[in-house]
């Protein structure tokens, strides 16, 4: 016979050893240095109740689909906020499909008060959408001071600014630290060093290809790697997750998070297999 008492003593206990905790139905063990979740998508959702909304699967060689994307252009006030090193370009050298993939390549060259070109592409205009799941398939590179992202902000952004519109970002590599992920939430109070997320060491961000993912509903946002949850927050009326927001895939050099550029790198590539947005079915 089960021992009620029993089990949440042994529950305690192992709480206290390895920081097991409850959120709702669901128990959660973490690491605690990586704040790993050893939960897997598939105990929470399938995707057979979604339907693809939305996608870019960048099968067709040649630049973005203007449809679906636009550029932005340039170094950004005080480079993008970030004291980033690259101009952002539409030029094919530093952004083109080919083979299936989506290339954003950053390349070592002094332009426009850039010491890298890069390119950096968005969804805003074009789509945007609230709660659903979103996937991306990417391949990071390597090199010290390569800072690539798929990220999202909320679309209010030109109105309220950052960080009241929110920011989900997706996946973020720093090359500083190889192979270790990011998923992250900035909004307001958890904005800047102190933002909302955690990270994963996985073996190889940079030679092989990984599904990363945010599960987004009115009650959670959750992030995956590879169906690995590495990130959950609980996001009540009050935070700013609860209106439509837009994709964004760039490549940046350097900056406040990429940190110190490691002069022999003259070229780093960033590789998007494709995009995927679904959501519920009604
Ligand atoms: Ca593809």
């Amino acid at each position: 016979m089960i021992n009620l008492f029993s089990i949440s003593s042994y529950i305690a206990l192992l709480a206290t050893l390895s920081n097991i905790f409850s959120i709702g139905n669901n128990t959660y063990s973490t690491e605690i240095k990586s704040k790993s979740y050893y939960k897997t998508y598939t105990e929470i959702d399938s995707l057979s109740n979604y339907q693809l909304i939305w996608s870019d699967e960048f099968d067709i060689d040649g630049a973005p689909d203007s449809n679906k994307w636009i550029y932005d252009i340039g170094k950004g006030e005080n480079g993008w906020g970030n004291n980033e090193a690259q101009y952002y370009t539409q030029d094919k050298k530093n952004i083109h499909i080919e083979d299936g993939l989506l290339k954003i390549i950053a390349i070592k060259e002094d332009y426009k008060g850039g010491s890298f070109t890069s390119s950096r592409i968005k969804t805003q205009g074009k789509f945007d959408f609230k709660y659903g799941i979103i996937e991306v398939r990417a391949r990071v590179p390597e090199g010290k001071g390569t800072w690539p992202a798929a990220w999202m902000l909320g679309s209010n952004i030109t109105t309220v600014g950052w960080p009241q519109c929110g920011e989900i970002d997706i996946v973020e590599h720093v090359g500083k630290e190889l192979n270790t992920v990011y998923g992250t939430l900035h909004y307001p109070e958890r904005s800047g060093g102190n933002a909302d997320g955690s990270k994963l060491i996985i073996k190889n961000a940079t030679t092989e290809f990984h599904i990363y993912k945010v599960d987004w509903s009115e009650s959670s946002i959750r992030i995956y790697v590879d169906d690995k949850l590495i990130h959950e927050m609980k996001i009540s009326p009050n935070i700013p997750f609860h209106h439509n927001f837009f994709i964004i895939l760039n490549l940046a050099m350097g900056g406040n998070f990429g940190g110190p550029i490691d002069e022999n790198i003259q070229k780093a590539l960033y590789e998007v297999d494709y995009v995927r947005v679904y959501q519920k079915n009604k």
